[in-house]
């Protein structure tokens, strides 16, 4: 049994006016979260939520551990939300013409073609995909911006194919001849800038629920009854099961994945 999996039986109109009271006015439709983890060998790290509210996307990215320096200036990390393709990040069985090094051409049939670029300013468009001036900067970074998803962004988010990557390799960490040569996508840049460096799967999570909410660790009663005893938000809130079960992974549990 996945012990993942909490269930918690309330009823309908319980449980939205929890929600309500958790976040009173600016409640997303859906929202997508993902923890990035490291392609290439980075060592770093990031997070990511888009909050979708009609056709706006709410989009927080906090990343660290990145290359910080690049010819004595805050190294540019082009960033995308991919899509349409598998969804997922590329395995090391990716780097096809094995030259160590996972480059974007080569995980595209993981995680697609660029759908939004994550700029720090202006245009989030995929034409701005590969704008150095509108980058992320150096190792560390939080960009939090609103913005209007176009249709592709959409699709993926809702099919589960979108994908975040945030590129730029420390050229030092790469082999000499993945050292020397040019970008996939950009022959004026070498190969070490356009290349994967963090990579996660956006995904949907079920229901906005309050702070202290579905992170508790609610377990069902097992005591043969069909009365469960749900504690919420620091306050216990009892309820007898009247309507639907809904079934709540636990926040902890996907963050993992
Ligand atoms: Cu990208």
């Amino acid at each position: 049994m996945n012990k993942t999996l909490r269930f918690m039986a309330v009823p309908t109109l319980a449980l939205g006016a929890l929600a309500l009271s958790g976040s009173p006015a600016m409640a997303a439709d859906q929202s997508y979260q993902s923890n990035l983890g490291q392609l290439n060998g980075s060592s770093a790290s990031g997070t990511v939520t888009v909050d979708v509210t009609g056709n706006q996307a709410h989009v927080v990215l906090n990343v660290a551990g990145l290359a910080p320096t690049f010819m004595d200036a805050p190294y540019p990390h082009v960033q995308h939300i991919h899509g349409g393709a598998q969804g997922a990040c590329p395995a090391p069985s990716a780097d096809t013409n094995g030259d160590g090094v996972i480059n974007t051409t080569e995980g595209a049939p993981s995680y697609g073609g660029i759908v939004t670029t994550l700029s720090t300013s202006g245009d989030t468009s995929p034409a701005a995909g590969l704008d150095l001036k509108v980058a992320g900067q150096g190792a560390a970074y939080t960009i939090d911006r609103t913005f209007e998803l176009n249709a592709e962004t959409k699709a993926a988010l809702k099919a589960g194919t979108a994908v975040v990557v945030v590129h730029g390799l420390d050229p030092a960490t790469l082999g000499a001849e993945a050292q020397a040569a040019k970008s996939d996508l950009a022959p004026t840049l070498p190969l070490a800038a356009t290349s994967p460096a963090l990579c996660g799967t956006l995904k949907a999570g079920q229901m906005k629920m309050p702070a202290g909410g579905a992170d508790t660790g609610i377990t069902q009663e097992t005591g043969g009854t069909d009365a469960g005893a749900l504690a919420l938000g620091g306050g216990l809130v009892l309820v007898a099961l009247a309507g639907g079960a809904y079934v709540v992974r636990r926040r902890s549990a996907r963050s993992a994945a």
